[in-house]
C-alpha cells in the first residue's frame, strides 16, 4: 500500500478548509485514511499580544504585506510534525498568480511526489502577498491556477489538493474514472447525457442509446477533438494524432465544410 499523502497548509483562515474535509470524495478519501491536512495559522506564531501577522509595504501604495518572521515560524513547524508523520522530504508551495502555471502533467508530478512519501506545505497568502525574502527562504515553488486575482490563496490551495487526491489510489468509486478524465488524452472531454431522453424538446444522441459499445467510443472520441479544435486549438497542436484521430478529424473537418454550404 502507498504512503498517505500528506498535506499541512498555512493559512490565517484555517475554516475554510472545511470546503475540501467535509464534503465529496476528498472527505472519503481523508475518512479512508487515504491523506491528511493539518492547518497552521500564522497568528498562532506572531510575537505581539494582537496576533497581527502583516504590515504596510515599503515603497507605500495600496493593501498590506504578510510579514516573513510569522509565516517562516509556522512553516518550521509544519515542517517538524510532517517529520513526525513518516514524511521523508517536505515541498512549500506557493499559490500565486505569479506562480507557474498548473496543468495535468504537473498534477501528475506532484502526484508521484507525494506517493514516495514528499510532504507538501501550501503556503496561502493574504492582503497584497508575502513578503519577497520569505519566498526567497522557504519556498521550492509558485503556482498559479490562472491568469486571475483572489482574496486569498486558500482557494487555490484547496483546488491543488482536490486535483491531488482524487488521483489517489482507492480515492474514486470506480477505479477507471480518473485515468479516463478530461485532459488524461490531452483532449477535452466530449459531453455527457443522463435521463430522460427527451428534455425540453432534446433528445440524446442516437448513437448513445445504440448499446453499439465500439461505435459510442468512436462517436465520443470524435465530440471531444471537435470540441477540442473548436474550444482549445492550441492543445492539438502539442500532441500527435492516432490514425483513429486523424480519420476523425477529417470527418469533422468534412462535417463542417457540408455545415457550410448549409445543406446540414
Ligand atoms: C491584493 C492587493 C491589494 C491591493 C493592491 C494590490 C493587490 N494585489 C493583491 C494580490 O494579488 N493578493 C494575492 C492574494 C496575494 C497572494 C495570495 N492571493 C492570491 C492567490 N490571489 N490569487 C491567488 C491565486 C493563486 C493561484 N492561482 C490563481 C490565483
Amino acid at each position: 500500500m502507498p504512503n498517505k499523502a500528506v498535506f499541512d497548509c498555512v493559512s490565517i483562515f484555517p475554516e475554510m478548509f472545511g470546503a475540501i474535509t467535509a464534503a465529496g470524495i476528498t472527505r472519503k478519501a481523508l475518512e479512508s485514511g487515504l491523506w491528511s491536512l493539518d492547518v497552521w495559522n500564522p497568528r498562532d506564531y506572531a510575537e505581539n499580544i494582537w496576533r497581527m501577522v502583516d504590515d504596510r509595504p515599503y515603497g507605500g501604495g495600496p493593501g498590506m504585506v504578510m510579514q516573513a518572521a510569522p509565516l517562516e515560524k509556522t512553516i518550521a513547524t509544519a515542517k517538524a510534525r510532517q517529520q513526525t508523520a513518516n514524511v521523508a522530504q517536505s515541498r512549500v508551495i506557493y499559490l500565486s498568480p505569479q506562480g507557474r502555471p498548473l496543468t495535468h502533467t504537473r498534477v501528475m508530478a506532484l502526484l508521484e511526489l507525494l506517493t514516495a512519501g514528499t510532504g507538501l506545505i501550501l503556503l496561502c497568502g493574504r492582503y497584497e502577498g508575502v513578503d519577497e525574502r520569505l519566498i526567497e527562504r522557504c519556498v521550492d515553488e509558485e503556482i498559479s491556477l490562472g491568469d486571475f486575482v483572489l482574496s486569498g490563496g486558500e482557494l487555490a490551495a484547496m483546488a491543488l489538493m482536490d486535483a491531488l487526491v482524487r488521483q489517489l489510489p482507492g480515492a474514486l468509486g470506480d477505479a477507471a474514472s480518473a485515468e479516463e478524465d478530461s485532459f488524461v488524452a490531452g483532449l477535452l472531454d466530449c459531453p455527457h447525457y443522463t435521463r430522460p431522453e427527451l428534455y425540453a424538446g432534446q433528445a440524446v444522441p442516437e448513437v448513445l442509446l445504440s448499446g453499439d459499445h465500439a461505435k459510442i467510443r468512436r462517436w465520443r472520441l470524435k465530440a471531444s477533438l471537435a470540441r477540442t479544435r473548436k474550444r482549445r486549438p492550441e492543445l492539438l497542436t502539442q500532441r500527435a494524432l492516432s490514425a483513429e484521430e486523424t480519420q476523425l478529424m477529417a470527418e469533422i473537418l468534412a462535417d463542417e465544410a457540408h455545415e457550410q454550404c448549409g445543406e446540414h
